[in-house]
């Protein structure tokens, strides 16, 4: 009867989403970081900002945007080398904000930055040790994305 088939659904139901929970913590384990609601994955392929968003766009991701210290180190780790955030000052000059255009509550900004050398620096890169640098958005630097976990 309808009982035993609704039953039987929810014990599937069940069977998939524990299945589903051991396959992120298999990715979780080989690949990425995961801090707390966000899972940080990289390509390892260099390339421009407007393709880093087209790349995490394209997986339902967005480009990685650390929201406080914790999440600044995982991007570091999962980057290995110097990478772009999801942050830009392409709107306003001066005025940077994440890439749904909110101000931003965290910055690591490395002493002297942002500096917009040669008028041309609207993006930012995570340096090697963890410091934020604004950059063109133009040069090409490893793309990281963040999905939620
Ligand atoms: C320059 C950086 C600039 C940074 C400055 C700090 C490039 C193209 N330019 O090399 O963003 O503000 O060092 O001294 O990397």
């Amino acid at each position: 009867g309808s009982d035993y088939d609704s039953s039987l659904a929810a014990s599937e139901r069940q069977a998939l989403q524990s299945e589903l929970d051991r396959i992120k913590k298999w990715l979780t384990f080989s690949l990425g970081r995961k801090v707390g609601k966000k899972f940080f994955l990289s390509s390892g392929e260099k390339m421009t900002f407007k393709r880093v968003k087209a790349l995490c766009a394209k997986y339902q991701a967005t480009v990685a945007t650390p929201m406080n210290a914790e999440e600044n180190t995982a991007i570091q780790k999962v980057a290995k080398e110097e990478t772009f955030l999801g942050i830009t000052d392409e709107a306003t000059e001066g005025q940077f904000v994440d890439l749904t255009g909110k101000r931003l509550t965290y910055v690591n900004w490395n002493s002297g930055e942002p500096n917009d050398s040669d008028s041309a620096e609207d993006c930012v890169i995570l340096l090697k040790d963890g410091k934020w640098n604004d950059i063109s958005c133009s040069s090409s630097f490893v793309a990281v994305c963040e999905f939620p976990a």
